[in-house]
């Protein structure tokens, strides 16, 4: 019996990755986003490997989030994997010079969104007395870097979140995992930095991490055998040991 996956942020970087791997590996997918040309793009794309489905929402539009996923088609339910990988940093500012309208984007998009998403997923794993859950955190999950305030807050979150369904989900038989990169060339910096020319200097001098590489620890991570669940995975470019420290040349 195929398996269905919902990926959340499917239309660029670790999420599109996501789903050409998945889609090689004969997983159906309902895949989400904000950009209707991507998604449409994605599916034709896609739909010559496996069966897909799109849902068209911003994940802080709680009613939105809801209203679709009621209405995914029943050929795409119960959903048994969950990858909630919908988020972006907005900013890079000292607390003191940081705008409301970025903190509630990523407190609203990358904590609240992923709640919403996982609410009415967790209730058909619940009753299914199955799935697994992967949720993307950062390595901003697990330190705080200068600048960093907000979004590694919001990562934070993502990742006692994840604790907390791995607690509250284990009578049920559902694994969770997290999954925390450092530095990975998507559009991740494109958007932190609103298009700004020093988004293209993030990833120069070293060799980041590409968005194929945590597509295929999320593919590792939901081949494992029903015993085993990868729980928390910290991954790293070779070149980086931590937030601050990059070895560039
Ligand atoms: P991208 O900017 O390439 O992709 C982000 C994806 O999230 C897009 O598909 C975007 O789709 C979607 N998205 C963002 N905000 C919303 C929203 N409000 N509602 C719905 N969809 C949204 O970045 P990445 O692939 O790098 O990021 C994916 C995840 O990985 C994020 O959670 C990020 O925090 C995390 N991460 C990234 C790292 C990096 O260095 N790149 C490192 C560690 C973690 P659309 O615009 O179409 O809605
Ligand atoms: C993205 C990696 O270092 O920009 O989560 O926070 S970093």
């Amino acid at each position: 019996m195929k398996k269905t996956a919902l990926i959340t942020g499917a239309t660029s970087g670790i999420g599109l990755a996501t789903a050409r791997i998945l889609a090689k590996n004969d997983i159906n997918l309902v895949l989400c986003g904000r950009r209707l040309d991507r998604l449409n793009a994605i599916k034709d794309e896609l739909s010559k490997l496996t069966n897909v489905h799109t849902l068209q929402f911003d994940v802080r539009d709680k009613s939105q989030v809801s209203l679709q996923i009621a209405n995914i088609p029943s050929a795409f339910t119960p959903i048994n994997i969950l990858i909630n990988n919908a988020g972006n940093a907005h900013g890079l500012d000292p607390i003191q010079q940081g705008t409301i309208d970025d903190w509630d984007a990523m407190i609203d998009g990358n904590v609240k969104g992923l709640l919403y998403v996982s609410k009415p997923i967790i209730e058909q794993m619940v009753q299914q007395k199955s799935g697994h859950i992967i949720n993307i955190g950062s390595s901003a999950a697990k330190e705080v870097y200068p600048k960093g305030n907000v979004y590694c807050a919001s990562k934070h979150a993502v990742d006692a979140l994840t604790q907390g369904m791995r607690i509250d989900l284990n009578p049920h038989g559902i694994k969770v995992c997290a999954i925390h990169p450092g530095l990975v060339e998507t559009e991740f910096s494109q958007v932190r930095f609103k298009g700004a020319p020093v988004a293209n200097d993030v990833y120069k001098g070293f060799s980041p991490l590409q968005a194929e590489d945590i597509a295929e620890i999320i593919y590792f991570a939901i081949t494992r055998p029903a015993h085993v669940n990868l729980a928390d995975v910290l991954v790293f470019p070779t070149a980086q040991a931590n937030s601050v420290i990059v070895k560039k040349e």
